[in-house]
C-alpha cells in the first residue's frame, strides 16, 4: 500500500515539475536609451538610474540597455530614432528639439530663468508639465523634464568680460534657432553642429569657442581644447527624457507608472550631479589650466540681447515670457 502511495506522489511531483519547466519564462523586453555625454556625467547618472529603477520595479521584465557618448548617434539623430521607433528612449538637451516640437522652444530663450530653483519650479510646475504634452502629437512620450544646466561661454582666443569681447568669435552653437538668433546679436559668428563634433572642431580650430554648462565642459574634458571660461550663465538648458509614444502606449497601466516613476528618479540623480558639479567644476577647471572669469556682469549681456528680445517677445508673446520669468 505504502509503495503505491509513494509511486503516486513521485508521479504527481514529476508532473508538477514538468509543468513549471514548460511555463513560459516571464517575457523580457529590452529597450535602448542613449545620451551624447560619457557615462561619468549628469546624463550618465540619469540613464543609469532610470535603467536600474525600471528593471527593479518590473522584476526584470524590462531591461534598459544604456549607450553613452553618442554611440547611437548625436542628439538630433537619437531624437529622430525615438520618433521613428527604431530606438525606444533618449535623454537629450532641448538643443535639437525645436526641429521636432517647436512649441517648447520658448524655454531656450536666454536670461529666461533666474536660477536653478526657478527653472526646476517652472519645469516641474503647470507650465512645464503642460509643455510635456506638446511632445505627444509628434510621436513622443516625454517622461520628464531633466536638466543640462546654465550655459557659459568658453573660447581659445581671449578672456570674455563683457558682451563686446564676444564680437567676431567663431562659436559652435547647438542646432537651436533661438540660441543662434541670440548669439548673432552678441556679434558671435555662430556655427551650429552636433555636440559629438565639438571637441575635434575646437581642437582643430574650426571654431574658437562654444558654450555649455559646467557639467558638460567637465564631462567632455573641454579644458583640453579651451583656455578661457566666462560664467555668463546666459541661458538655461533643459533636458528631457523621451520615449517612443507607441512603445509607451503598449505598456500596461502599472508599467506606465513604473516608467514615469523611474524617470522621476533619473531626474533627481541628474540634478543632484549638476548641483555637485556646480560646487566643484570651476576650481577643477582652473586647476587644469583654464582661466575663469567668475564675476560676469550678466545685466550687460542681457542688455546686449535687447534687439533679439524684441523679436522673442513677438515670437513667443511678451506675456508668455513674463509668465515664466515671474513664476514663483
Ligand atoms: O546635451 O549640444 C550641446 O551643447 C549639449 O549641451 C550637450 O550635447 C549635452
Amino acid at each position: 500500500m505504502k509503495s503505491i502511495r509513494l509511486k503516486h506522489l513521485a508521479l504527481a511531483l514529476s508532473i508538477f515539475a514538468s509543468g513549471i519547466a514548460a511555463a513560459p519564462a516571464m517575457a523580457e523586453t529590452t529597450m535602448r536609451i542613449s545620451i551624447t555625454l560619457p557615462k561619468n556625467s549628469h546624463y550618465g547618472v540619469a540613464i543609469d538610474t532610470f535603467a536600474t529603477e525600471v528593471e527593479k520595479r518590473t522584476n526584470g521584465r524590462y531591461k534598459i540597455q544604456t549607450f553613452y557618448s553618442s554611440a547611437l548617434g548625436a542628439e538630433r539623430e537619437s531624437v529622430e530614432s525615438v520618433q521613428l521607433g527604431t530606438q525606444a528612449l533618449t535623454f537629450t538637451s532641448t538643443g535639437p528639439i525645436p526641429n521636432f516640437v517647436p512649441e517648447v522652444k520658448i524655454l531656450d530663450v536666454p536670461f529666461l530663468f533666474r536660477d536653478y530653483a526657478h527653472a526646476r519650479a517652472v519645469l516641474d510646475g503647470p507650465i512645464g508639465q503642460e509643455m510635456l504634452q506638446k511632445f505627444e502629437p509628434k510621436g513622443f512620450k516625454a517622461l520628464a523634464w531633466g536638466e543640462n544646466g546654465f550655459r557659459h561661454m568658453t573660447n581659445s582666443k581671449r578672456l570674455v568680460n563683457a558682451p563686446e569681447d564676444l564680437k567676431g568669435l567663431k562659436m559652435r552653437t547647438m542646432e537651436n534657432p533661438v540660441h543662434i538668433q541670440a548669439y548673432k546679436t552678441f556679434g558671435i559668428i555662430p556655427t551650429p553642429m552636433a555636440f559629438s563634433e565639438v571637441f575635434t572642431a575646437l581642437q582643430q580650430g574650426t571654431v574658437d569657442g562654444q558654450e555649455n554648462p559646467l557639467s558638460v565642459i567637465s564631462a567632455a574634458k573641454l579644458e583640453q581644447v579651451q583656455k578661457y571660461l566666462s560664467l555668463t550663465g546666459h541661458v538655461y538648458s533643459p533636458a528631457v527624457l523621451l520615449m517612443n509614444k507607441a512603445d509607451y502606449d503598449k505598456l500596461s497601466d502599472a508599467d506606465k507608472k513604473v516608467f514615469l516613476a523611474a524617470a522621476k528618479e533619473a531626474v533627481k540623480a541628474d540634478r543632484a550631479r549638476i548641483d555637485q558639479d556646480e560646487k566643484t567644476a570651476v576650481a577643477d577647471l582652473r586647476a587644469k589650466g583654464m582661466q575663469v572669469v567668475e564675476k560676469v556682469d550678466k545685466a550687460k549681456f542681457r542688455a546686449a540681447l535687447t534687439p533679439a528680445y524684441a523679436d522673442f517677445e513677438k515670437q513667443f508673446g511678451k506675456a508668455n515670457l513674463e509668465k515664466i520669468q515671474n513664476y514663483k
